[in-house]
């Protein structure tokens, strides 16, 4: 390469590479590498980026660093930004580093494609015993994969393992780990002696051999293999290649992408061989390293569901994540991709499955490289040792609070997708103790479809339930879920209900911490699955929009709340774009009754008035969701203040509306706020608010509800929560409350509350 002159150099990076860095004279428009910081979802920022024609190269919890034409965004004219999103300039021309790499003699202390095939020979002439070398492919321009089989000899029962580096070109960092793993298991440790005894361990350091070899002598951000595309283009994405859930978004059908999936799933030679290896050796276990953004990953990647075997992949993730330092999450917490590498191997083989993300950029300086290859070799000691036998992989999904008394409350644990042909189950007992109830009952598990072994415990009145199971497999040993402790759930007459509409950012957990911690019982339920139902059962509606803009309150939405508020529901809204997205509609003046003043406020106190007066906090702490939009907003009639930033002047940060129904509108998130204890504060105050003489208000959902042949346990719950409240008005001789609520009782209400209402007021009467 070192023939080629500059400016073709450049000319040949433009045209293939950096798609959209667009050609102005030469050829070539000038890169830099920013980081935006984005307002909104993550994903749709990534979207934005590649369809300006830049890069994503990273990407954490609210930001992403991207290569961009360096001159528009200097200008501020780049269409991967959007409004809202602040930009970050780390380095204004990334043109100079992309070139200094291109050149052997820059690669330095990373290994060479060729250096780790003389490093496979070397360890397979020093350990022939151990090592075993094998070509398992060839690239799209002829060059054959590497991998070594590292293990004793082959026998019945041994679990595999799979480790791999360079998928993406670029990423250099990502062979060091694997390549540091072959020289400690054929070294003289003890542990890694054992571990081979007992383990076959496949490496692939290099599952890119092309890539590589352009990233070191032509283009270093070179990411895709080398693939001719049929319109010009060059490039797969070697991890959008996969064959499962291949085609889902989260991968680019455009060629020119640097996420081009493919023409077809595994098209690639190289990711042909991956499989093919994988379908041979049947891994229990497998790691893929890439760079950058300290990051443990596990399945699902293509959807923001957990994976049904969840929390056993994530309890070593976040033990790994432990032993890193690095952030463990599930794949698709960031933004969801389809055709990656951990999805096919846990979705098609069952195997457990991470993708580690090394370092802080593609390339840490040659000094870095120790300090990553041994925290990352601490996670991967750890992987082999703990993820050989993840048998029983059993889950279950505990049962949540309900306000179902009668029961019975079915309960499933699953087995893995991977032992399910050839079940090691020999026993399976559930062990629970109903509320009040001195001794634990055991009932055995009935085994079911694909793997589901199934039980259900009698329902026994209020008060908490607590369960675990037992289960023993064929060789005897036996195993308990959870680990320590017991499942629970309550069995109560008020439920309230947490709407996550949160786009996938997690941030429902502080709601229902809120809860937890004032001793609520409650459900959380994703927006997009509600039904009235669910709204009209529950004690009362915590509805978090967290900081997505443009989606916050969609039309049904709006539809399904105005009508569970005219039927007397009772709801808290937050979030910080709720009135920037929606002041034009009829829905914000009408049901919410606020006025649209502002979409930021410029101070941060937060200053309880009308119902919530004695609250005070501040936004924007250390240990809080940021929030950058803080809405103003204002009450209309009908409406009034229920919290001002600062010394109130008929605006501020909630709105209180008593109609037929309650709401209290914030314009920040409850996740703004810095600590659980603040956080618990404000719930459990708008709470008292939202429900005071709230009885009225709950005869009407359980009629609405009745009416609307809803779910009866919902609905028992609510009429049992009812009579408690006429018996409260009982209790105070509320004689007018309680005639209220019998005028506006249809037939089958009336009788129980009249006998409340007997009972109450003329207790000797009975
Ligand atoms: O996008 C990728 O392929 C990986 N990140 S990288 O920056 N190295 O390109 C991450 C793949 C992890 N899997 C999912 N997010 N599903
Ligand atoms: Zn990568």
């Amino acid at each position: 390469m070192s023939a080629l002159r500059p400016a073709l150099l450049a000319a040949l990076a433009v045209s293939t590479l950096v798609t959209g860095l667009r050609a102005e004279d030469d050829g070539y428009v000038k890169p830099a590498l920013v980081r935006i910081h984005v307002d909104g979802p993550l994903g749709a920022a990534v979207d934005r980026v590649f369809a300006a024609g830049g890069d994503v190269v990273a990407r954490g919890k609210g930001w992403i660093d991207a290569l961009v034409p360096a001159d528009a965004v200097a200008a501020g004219s780049y269409a991967g930004v959007a409004e809202g999103d602040r930009v970050e300039v780390i380095r204004s021309d990334a043109d100079a580093e992309l070139r200094a790499f291109a050149g052997r003699e820059a690669v330095g202390a990373y290994h060479t494609y060729a250096e780790v095939k003389a490093e496979l020979d070397a360890a397979v002439a020093a350990r022939p015993d151990l090592v075993r070398y094998e070509s398992i492919g060839k690239t799209v321009e002829g060059r054959p994969i590497h991998a070594v089989r590292v293990g004793g000899p082959a026998s019945e029962g041994k679990p595999a393992f799979l480790i791999c580096g360079l998928h993406h070109s670029r990423e250099w960092i990502s062979i060091e780990p694997p390549m540091a793993l072959l020289q400690w298991l054929i070294g003289s440790d003890p542990t890694a002696q054992a571990m081979t005894e007992s383990r076959e361990i496949w490496i692939v350091p290099v599952v890119n051999p092309d890539g590589l070899e352009y990233s070191q002598t032509q283009y270093k951000m070179w990411r895709k293999n080398r693939a001719k595309n049929a319109d010009g283009s060059v490039g797969v994405d070697p991890n959008r290649n996969y064959g499962y859930k291949w085609g889902l978004p989260g991968a680019s059908p455009d060629p020119g992408s640097e996420t081009y999936r493919g023409p077809s799933a595994f098209s690639e030679p190289e990711i042909q061989a991956i499989r093919d290896l994988g379908l041979r050796e049947k891994f229990v276990s497998v790691l893929s390293f890439h760079s950058y953004s300290e990051l443990v990953l596990w399945p699902w990647g293509f959807t923001y569901d957990p994976a049904p075997d969840d929390d056993v992949l994530a309890a070593h993730g976040r033990k790994m994540g432990e032993l890193t330092g690095y952030t463990p999450q599930q794949s698709s917490d960031l933004y969801p991709t389809s055709g990656d590498f951990d999805d096919w191997f846990y979705g098609e083989l069952g195997a457990l499955a991470y993708t580690f993300e090394l370092g802080t950029q593609f390339v840490p300086p040659e000094s870095e490289i120790p300090a990553i290859v041994a925290a990352n070799m601490k996670a991967l000691k750890y992987f082999l040792a703990e993820c050989a036998d993840p048998f029983p992989l059993m889950t279950h999904v505990p049962r949540s609070d309900t306000t179902d008394t009668q029961g019975p409350y079915g309960v499933v644990l699953q087995l893995s997708r991977r032992y399910q042909a050839d079940d090691p189950v020999a026993k399976a007992e559930l062990v629970y103790k109903n509320p009040g109830a001195e001794d634990w009952t055991r009932l055995d598990l009935v085994k079911g479809e694909a793997g589901a072994y199934a039980s259900e415990i009698p329902g026994s009145g209020l008060g908490t339930v607590e369960y675990h199971f037992e289960v023993a497999d064929k060789a005897g040993t036996s195993y308990r879920f959870p680990r320590e402790g017991e499942y629970r759930f309550q069995v109560v007459d008020q439920l309230y209900l947490v709407v996550d509409d949160d786009a996938g950012k997690g941030y429902e957990s502080a709601y229902a911490g809120a809860l937890a911690a004032a001793g609520l019982p409650h459900v959380v339920v994703p927006a997009a699955a509600l039904t009235e139902s669910q709204l009209l059962g529950a004690s009362a509606v915590l509805w978090l929009t967290g900081d997505d803009s443009s989606t916050t309150i969609e039309e049904k939405d709006e539809a399904l709340l105005s009508s569970f508020l005219s039927k007397g529901g009772e709801l808290m809204l937050f979030g910080q774009d709720i009135g920037y997205d929606i002041k034009e509609r009829p829905f914000f003046a009408q049901v919410l009754k606020a006025k649209f003043v502002k979409d930021k406020s410029d101070v941060n106190d937060l200053v309880g008035a009308g119902g919530l007066a004695g609250f005070t906090s501040k936004l924007n702490q250390a240990g809080a969701v940021a929030q950058r939009y803080p809405e103003v907003i204002a009450p209309l009639a009908g409406a009034s203040l229920a919290m001002s930033y600062g010394a109130g002047a008929g605006a501020g940060a909630a709105v209180a509306v008593d109609g037929p129904g309650r709401v209290l509108y914030f314009g920040f998130g409850l996740e703004g706020l810095a600590g659980a204890e603040v956080q618990k504060d404000l719930v459990t105050r708008a709470l008292a608010w939202l429900k005071a003489g709230g009885a009225s208000r709950m005869l009407r959902r359980a009629e609405a509800l009745r009416a609307l042949g809803g779910d009866a346990s919902a609905l028992a719950g609510l009429e049992a929560a009812l009579l408690d409240e006429a018996r409260r008005l009982g209790a105070r001789e509320d004689r007018a409350g309680l005639e209220a609520l019998l005028s506006d009782a249809s037939e089958f209400a009336r009788r129980p509350l009249l006998q409340a209402y007997m009972q109450a007021l003329f207790p000797k009467r009975r």
